[in-house]
């Protein structure tokens, strides 16, 4: 399987294809981890440039958005060992007004795939759902994504919501437009600049490092 081709079928939106090669490359031996960081990752990365660059509009971002998602429930089982050892307990969600959730769901995956009990509150959630999903899970951790700049001031109301009612909450940031300067700026326990880090700062964090 051609590493470029699967990149090039996700940027198209082909999920068929794109789920097609994702199988082909298990069933050759790539692993998960590349096919993300090499293909699919990369893939929605030129998908933005083409939509900043005018070539595409909304619908061709859903397309390629579903097309990661076909790859994803694939790479999902592979992407980290079950560990039978729980870790702690957290809730994720996308804050308000923000409607992608990809990068949200790999977090997801890699923190289930790490042992994690995690509570998937979905995209666009306010800062109440936040809290009382803490409330209901018994949560240690709540992970906040955004993607849009003009989302991150909900970041920083959740983040406040959810320490007024439960101070001794760790919340992580991440998402594109946020770095560490501004996780140090709101008061969040930590930044993870991808998946893989954000679940060495929750295990870190829940003290299961
Ligand atoms: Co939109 N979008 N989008 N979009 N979209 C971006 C983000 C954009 C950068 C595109 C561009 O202009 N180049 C731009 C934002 C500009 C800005 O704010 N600076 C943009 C825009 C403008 C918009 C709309 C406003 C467009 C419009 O309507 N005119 C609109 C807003 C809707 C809304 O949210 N209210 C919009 C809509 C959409 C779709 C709904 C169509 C779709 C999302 C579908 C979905 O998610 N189900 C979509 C998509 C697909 C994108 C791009 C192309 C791809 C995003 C993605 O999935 N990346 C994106 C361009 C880009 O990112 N280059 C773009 C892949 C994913 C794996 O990466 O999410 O960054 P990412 O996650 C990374 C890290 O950030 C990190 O880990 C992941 C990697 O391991 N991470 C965390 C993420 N969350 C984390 C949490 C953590 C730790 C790490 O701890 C808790």
């Amino acid at each position: 399987m051609d590493i470029d081709d699967l990149k090039q079928r996700l940027v198209e939106g082909d999920a068929k294809a794109t789920a097609a090669l994702a199988q082909q490359g298990l069933d050759e031996g790539q692993s998960a981890q590349s096919l993300l960081d090499d293909a699919l990752i990369p893939g929605m990365g030129v998908v933005g440039q083409l939509f900043e660059d005018g070539e595409y509009f909304v619908p061709e971002l859903l397309l390629s958005a579903r097309a990661m998602y076909a790859a994803l429930d694939l790479l999902r089982p592979h992407l980290a060992a079950a560990n039978s050892k729980p870790a702690g307990k957290a809730v994720l969600g996308t804050v308000q007004g923000d409607l992608h959730d990809i990068g949200k769901k790999l977090v997801v995956i890699m923190l289930e795939g790490n042992g994690f009990q995690v509570t998937d509150l979905g995209a666009d959630v306010p800062p109440d759902r936040f809290v009382e999903a803490v409330a209901e899970s018994g949560s240690q951790l709540v992970g906040l994504s955004a993607l849009l700049t003009t989302t991150l001031p909900a970041m920083e109301n959740t983040l406040r919501a959810i320490k007024e009612a439960h101070p001794s909450v760790s919340v992580i940031i991440g998402g594109a437009p946020v770095t560490q300067a501004y996780a140090d700026s709101i008061g969040a326990d930590g930044f993870g600049r991808d998946a893989n880090a954000a679940v060495s700062l929750a295990r870190h964090l829940v003290g299961d490092a």
